[in-house]
């Protein structure tokens, strides 16, 4: 007979579902193969399998598994996987510090002065094609592949550096933030507004 169990990571799209035919067995023999269907049109081998569904849908998961003698035996999962868009506005934001005053003349001193977002979770979020901008019309494009993973702060600095998970450097040669009164906007990929932050007289 062919049976399989299933464990999840998480509950939005995409989600990550981990599938395990380690309980079918031959009526006589052992079972040699083992095939699954995850119902989106993707298909994998293997007496364990991983598979990621990227958009939200129920599925219907087939598992065919046979023996050494090439007697097959399939089971339609009795499971369907149910996947929820993930939102993704609301989650990002400005959050403290902002400095944007650097001690001393910010020219002189561009990596205090400095940007903060919190990824407030629970999911990571790819920032690739997300910028951040103020009300000069300076804009910053958040590098390619970068990831805030879930409840991470990340600061973003007017001057040069090295990039980390946690430091970016705009790489800017001026101050960007106005010690008076200043606007920052986060946008997303697709150029929606995510969070703004507006302040007034930013203390050293
Ligand atoms: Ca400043
Ligand atoms: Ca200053």
């Amino acid at each position: 007979m062919a049976a399989f169990v299933a464990s999840v990571d998480g509950e939005s799209a995409p989600l990550t579902v981990h599938f395990d035919g380690s309980g079918s067995y031959g009526r006589t023999n052992v079972i040699v193969g083992f095939v699954w269907a995850f119902g989106d049109g993707h298909s994998a081998s293997g007496r364990q399998v991983t598979h990621t569904y990227a958009e939200p849908g129920r599925y219907t998961v087939e598992l065919t598994v046979t023996d050494r003698r090439g007697r097959s035996a399939r089971v339609s999962s009795g499971m369907d996987v149910r996947v929820r868009q993930l939102p993704t506005v609301g989650c990002l934001c400005f959050a403290e510090p902002f400095h944007a005053n650097a001690v001393g003349n910010d020219n002189a001193n561009l990596n205090d002065e400095y940007v903060t977002v919190h990824n407030e979770g629970p999911w990571d979020v790819d920032l690739t094609a997300w910028t951040l901008g103020d009300e000069g019309g300076h804009v910053y494009r958040f590098p390619a592949g970068f990831v805030l993973r879930a409840e991470a702060y990340v600061s973003i600095h007017t001057g040069t550096g090295t990039d980390t998970a946690h430091v970016l450097y705009w790489g800017w040669h001026e101050e960007i933030w106005n010690n008076e009164s200043d606007i920052a906007i986060l946008w997303d990929a697709s150029g929606r507004i995510v969070s703004l932050y507006a302040y007034m007289d930013a203390q050293e």
